[in-house]
């Protein structure tokens, strides 16, 4: 145990400094509030952001209660069911810092729980121009790189990803609705790196 009478002032200053600064990394838990401006969470997700990380290394997998299993899409840290209100202009960007992922619409959902099909043929190149529905497809996203679309049309749309669709289940749900809202978020993958990249 440090014995704090034995050091000076300047040494006490010193530490409390060195705490401070220790609070503000590695958190993992917090969720910043909308509208940051592009900053705040795990991975830099801000408001009208979807972030895109392998859902089996770093972000998580979702049970979500109503649309079932999805992952590798988020609004905030880790992976959820994702809800937008129509018009939004939305920027999608790779959080991975070493691997490519695409965000592809599959198609819309019906009723829950999703029903994803088992193997679709997912292109790698973008698709769909600049309009977010059935045929949109970002194309290859590097590490760190974002693409933005507008959300024109509302509905459920089934989504994910043309190199880890498959393999790592990199799917997700989402709802384009007025009032929709983020679905409750994963927990840390076991062994996954914190789900942070900076
Ligand atoms: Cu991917």
């Amino acid at each position: 145990m440090l014995k704090l009478k034995q050091l000076a002032p300047w040494a006490l200053l010193s530490i409390a400094a060195t705490i401070a600064a220790c609070g503000g990394s590695g958190g993992g838990g917090y969720s910043p509030p909308a509208g940051g401006g592009g900053g705040g969470g795990v991975g830099g997700v801000g408001a009208d952001m979807i972030g895109m990380d392998l859902p089996t290394t770093t972000i998580g997998v979702e049970n979500d209660p109503t649309w079932g299993t999805v992952g590798g899409y988020t609004q905030s840290v880790r992976s959820q069911v994702i809800a937008f209100a129509p018009g939004t202009m939305i920027t999608i960007k790779n959080l991975s810092s070493s691997t490519p992922h695409t965000l592809n619409v599959i198609g819309t959902a019906g009723a829950p729980p999703a029903n994803f099909p088992s193997n679709p043929s997912l292109s790698t190149s973008a698709s769909g121009g600049s309009v977010f529905g059935i045929g949109y497809a970002t194309g290859s996203i590097s590490p760190g790189a974002s693409v933005s679309v507008t959300l024109s049309n509302p509905g459920t749309y089934l989504v994910g990803c043309a190199y880890h669709y498959s393999s790592n289940q990199m799917r997700d749900v989402v709802e384009v609705a007025s009032g929709a809202t983020p679905g409750p978020q994963a927990t840390a993958p076991p062994g996954g790196g914190g789900g942070g990249g900076y």
